[in-house]
């Protein structure tokens, strides 16, 4: 049985109620984790009340500010898991950003600036969280982020986020590689495209996903469930032979040549 109860679980990335980090952070509270939830805190302190109402229903034990290119938040974020948890099992990293005028138009007309954003947020940010994540898992845990087609494939406007995708699942490699010592596993799952904050912001994403209805095995687009489903399983005993991979969760979109 699917079981993670006693479980620490860190989910990051949940902006709303579409998001696939709430997608998973639900399925994990299903599965009995005891559930710590970061958010990228602004200004204002509306993400934070968002985010907070959001996940009440939940009851994470951990509610903090975590952006990945704040050193401070980061290092308070780890801290206060070893002061409040002692120890960590499973990290999700559902976290991507490039500039909007780089998810469109010709690639080779990406800056040096905008490609370094795309993969300091959405690929370094892993290899981070992951470094900070590792003394704290001693009793071994599982690592899940989120990855996409892009990284294998010319997806019209993905452009620089293919490119960070890719990376991110070389990271996934190289991280297996070195935790498994650890009993440490890292996985990606490849989500086919779901309409949340992100994908929303992106032309022509609606079309995108009426393709992957009419194209793949499955006739249907994937829900934040069915993703949750799946991390939850990555993160459980029920996958203990299972790291480096890369598992599509995309109604079968992948294997399709036409
Ligand atoms: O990884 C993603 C989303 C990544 C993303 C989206 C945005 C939109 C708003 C990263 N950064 C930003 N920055 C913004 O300012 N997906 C898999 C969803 C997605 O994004 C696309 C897609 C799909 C699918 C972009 C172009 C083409 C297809």
């Amino acid at each position: 049985m699917l079981d993670l109860t006693g479980k620490n679980a860190l989910v990051t990335g949940i902006a709303n109620n579409r998001s696939i980090a709430w997608g998973i952070a639900q399925q994990l509270h299903k599965a009995g984790a005891n559930l710590g939830i970061t958010y990228l805190s602004d200004e204002k302190g509306k993400m934070e009340k968002k985010v907070a109402e959001l996940v009440e229903p939940l009851n994470p034990t951990l509610f903090l500010p975590c952006n990945v290119q704040n050193d401070e938040e980061i290092k308070t974020t780890f801290e206060t898991i070893q002061d409040k948890w002692g120890s960590l099992d499973i990290l999700i990293h559902c976290l991507a950003f490039a500039q909007k005028d780089d998810l469109s138009g010709d690639f080779s007309q990406t800056s040096r600036e905008g490609f370094r954003t795309a993969l300091e947020v959405s690929t370094y940010s892993l290899v981070q969280l992951a470094g900070a994540a590792k003394p704290l898992m001693t009793s071994g845990g599982s690592i899940v982020t989120l990855t996409y087609l892009g990284s294998i494939r010319a997806i019209p406007n993905y452009n620089v986020m293919g490119v960070a995708k890719a990376g991110l699942e070389a990271s996934v490699r190289y991280l297996a590689s070195e935790l498994g010592s650890a009993n440490i596993r890292v996985n990606a799952i490849s989500a086919g495209p779901i309409r949340t904050l992100a994908s929303s912001a992106v032309g022509g994403i609606l079309d995108m996903i009426h393709h992957v209805e009419e194209v793949a095995p499955l006739r249907r687009t994937v829900t934040q469930t069915e993703v949750g489903n799946a991390a939850a399983f990555l993160c459980s005993d029920l996958a203990s032979g299972i790291t480096g991979q890369v598992l599509y969760v995309d109604a079968g979109y992948e294997i399709m040549g036409m």
